[in-house]
């Protein structure tokens, strides 16, 4: 690692003060230019740590930067990973609140919760298959505490993937019931159809983010435990949102999930 305890510890600070103010920041590698991967996720682990220490409950994983429309948005190539936490969470029909967040966007994502554990090195796609209980579908709006959304991949690791807010909804399908990968995915901005994208979009399959999750972890001598509710990422680029906003995602086979922008 090239930061100091102190370091990481006021890097925690500043990027979730800015969430929690919904104020922007520049990106933190400006100054620390030197800061490496395991910096990254030791700053997004003590954003994690001092949301747990106010009770603030971890309720999910998530995989970001996991599709090839995505990847392309943001100009990178490796996808990224993060968590959810209970106070992110909104319900179905849902109005969120614009002014708690600095410049919102929208992700279609395919959700899965496990009933076994998983853990890397060497997880794939059959290991994750039959590690899921079941498959719903979700909306994550991201919410970069980065101006502009200017960022490189260190900077975005530290700031929990830009994780703000999220929505669950439409109806949970067993995983022998639906094709992870032919799966559609249709995004209505106001009644419109702004993207669409099938599974595969995913990384091939859903489920190789999920596989890549648990490799990610097992590298750091940790697990994804059974029961964990895991996004798989955005199956399309992010849709920019505003207060009037209605969002309508029409998932194959698994129902549709709205929200609305307040
Ligand atoms: O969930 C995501 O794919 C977000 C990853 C972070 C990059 C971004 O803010 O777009
Ligand atoms: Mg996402």
């Amino acid at each position: 690692m090239a930061l100091d305890k102190n370091t990481i510890l006021g890097l925690a600070e500043h990027l979730e003060t800015a969430e929690l103010q919904a104020h922007d920041v520049t990106k933190i590698t400006d100054e620390h230019p030197d800061m490496d991967w395991a910096d990254a996720y030791a700053i997004q682990d003590e954003i994690r740590r001092r949301k747990e220490a106010r009770g603030q409950k971890t309720v999910g994983l998530k995989c970001g930067l996991t599709s090839f429309a995505k990847m392309k948005q943001m100009g990178v190539d490796v996808p990224v990973f993060g968590f959810v936490s209970d106070y992110m969470s909104r319900p179905e029909g849902a109005a969120i609140a614009v002014k708690e967040l600095i410049h919102p966007k929208v992700e279609a994502e395919i959700c899965v919760v496990t009933k076994a554990p998983l853990r890397g090195p060497g997880c794939h796609v059959g290991a994750v298959m039959a590690a899921i209980d079941f498959v719903l579908p979700g909306v994550e709006v991201i919410d970069s505490r980065y101006r502009d959304f200017k960022f490189d991949l260190k900077s975005v690791i530290a700031d929990n993937t830009s994780a703000s807010r999220f929505v669950v909804g439409g109806r949970a399908r067993n995983v022998e019931d639906v094709d992870l990968r032919t799966l559609g995915v249709v995004m209505e901005k106001n009644g419109k159809i702004v993207a669409m994208a099938a599974g595969a979009a995913v990384l091939g399959h859903p489920a190789a983010a999920v596989a890549a999750l648990a490799n990610h972890l097992g590298a750091r001598g940790q697990e994804i435990p059974a029961g964990s509710f895991i996004m798989t990422g955005g199956v399309t680029e992010a849709i920019a949102v505003q207060a009037g906003d209605h969002i309508a995602v029409r998932f194959q086979d698994l129902g549709t999930v709205s929200l609305r922008f307040a």
